[in-house]
């Protein structure tokens, strides 16, 4: 029985420095991920995206497997530095012809292109003048979300401002394990604003370039649970949905940030005002700038004890709520979080168009003796995660598309290729590219509209 709507959206999605390689070619300015992945002890193996899948070079064959398999949407995300290579300068239009050539491979095999303009990969250049913690990086943003929506207008009707807000914030910043490897929580706050201000700032200049067009953002979300009724560990998990989520969700849809966690910042010496100081009259109408949707990122959920409700991985473990597994990232899998987290984006926040931008799991398995790839187990963790997203459209949660993470085996970050999300098996030595078996059953689910 079908599960989804004929115009329910399925796709996949990849971003540009985990695929594309070609770090330094045809004008491209250094990202900071380009010079992080040089600084020694960064990325596990020493790894790099210099070449990474390839995908600047093997994008024809890339599109081609997509289509192979009926996928009729593609996610990707624009590198910054191809466009105004340090940031602040000159357009190179071989970056933009690049996109260009992209976007009509993509239109000519019937797959709808996605568009969004941040995926973590800043331009040194403007880094190097404070990056995010720098309020000016703001206009320097809505510039190239004026050129690129100017260039790829007439073609790309979907546009994301930004992904992940969160973790180019606080991974960036406060943790230091991604680009630009900064740890001042502070700091973290001061680019998180920024981030979300030139969301902000970049949307009317989307829609202005494409008035047939819609813009969104996408968020992150980390659910999590108590790990005990206990009092203290309410109020962590309370804490740190405000830190992980709240933060984020509230502004975006009109409500500020949370008093709470202004409160709980305060008291803990974020910042010495009464209110954040990087936020000046202004911003938070900005901010809250209508968009036509909402993504959201979802992997995992966690439980939360009291005592280190700010770390990312606070309460992994089971606890009294086990999970139906772990993926190789060491994620605990909770499909039913998934459900109930998009029930609250529309309770909550009265959110009208929500869209899983990212979902997917890491799973090594390779090509076995008869060169197939068995991936049942990322198989199975599609199936559940897309019958949670049926389950919340069963409750009225109005939610119109879905993408895995990712098309390819790609650089995973700080765990350079260590783990492996595709749908397409690659061969980081030669490039090779194998379909694994999930991509064929993806594509039965795009053409039954059903994961059962
Ligand atoms: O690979 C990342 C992606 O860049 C952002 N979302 C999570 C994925 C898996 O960790």
């Amino acid at each position: 029985m079908s599960r989804f709507a004929n115009d329910f959206v399925f796709g996949v999605a990849a971003s540009a420095y985990q695929i594309e390689g070609a770090w330094d070619e045809d004008g491209k300015g250094e990202s900071i991920w380009d010079r992080f992945v040089r600084e020694p002890g960064r990325i596990l193996d020493g790894a790099t995206g210099d070449v990474a899948c390839d995908h600047y070079h093997r994008f024809p064959e890339d599109v081609a497997l997509m289509a192979s398999a009926g996928i009729p949407a593609y996610s990707l995300t624009t590198a910054w530095t191809r466009i105004i290579p340090d940031g602040l300068g000159p357009v190179e239009p071989r970056g933009i012809a690049f996109y260009d050539r992209l976007v009509d491979e993509l239109l000519e095999n019937g797959i709808t292109p996605y568009v969004t303009l941040y995926h973590w990969d800043l331009p040194q250049g403007l880094q190097d003048r404070g990056g995010w913690a720098n309020r000016d990086t703001v206009d320097a943003f809505a510039r190239y979300a004026d050129v690129m929506s100017a260039a790829l207008g007439d073609r790309v009707k979907h546009w994301k401002t930004h992904n992940e807000p969160w973790v180019a914030s606080f991974i960036g910043y406060r943790d230091g394990s991604f680009a630009p490897g900064h740890t001042d929580f502070s700091e973290a706050l001061t680019a998180a604003h920024h981030i979300l201000l030139s969301h902000g700032r970049a949307v009317p200049v989307i829609r202005a370039n494409v008035p047939d067009g819609e813009v969104g953002i996408v968020v992150d979300c980390r659910p999590s649970v108590p790990a005990t009724d206990s009092a203290e560990d309410v109020a962590a998990q309370q804490h740190f949905d405000g830190f992980r989520n709240r933060w984020f969700f509230d502004p975006i849809f009109g409500k500020g940030y949370p008093s709470d966690m202004v409160e709980a910042y305060r008291e803990r010496g974020r910042f010495d005002a009464e209110q954040p100081p990087f936020v000046l009259p202004g911003d938070l109408d900005e901010i809250a700038v209508p968009i036509d949707f909402i993504g959201i990122n979802y992997y995992t959920a966690l439980e939360v004890a009291a005592g280190a409700e700010e770390t990312e991985d606070t309460g992994i473990a089971p606890g009294p709520n086990p999970p139906d597994g772990y993926t190789e990232m060491g994620w605990p899998i909770v499909p039913s979080a998934l459900t109930a987290f998009l029930k609250r984006i529309h309770d909550d926040y009265g959110a009208t168009d929500i869209r899983v931008t990212e979902n997917g799991a890491s799973y090594s398995d390779g090509p076995g003796p008869d060169r197939a790839v068995h991936d049942e187990r990322r198989i199975e963790y599609l199936r559940v995660h897309i019958q949670a997203v049926a389950d919340a459209i069963e409750l009225g949660v109005p939610v119109t598309g879905y993408f895995v993470w990712s098309i390819l085996d790609n650089f995973e970050w700080a765990l350079g290729y260590s783990q492996r999300f595709g749908l397409v098996w690659v061969d980081h030595e030669t490039g090779e590219r194998v379909p694994k078996d999930s991509l064929a059953w993806y594509g039965e689910v795009i053409a039954t509209r059903s994961p059962d």
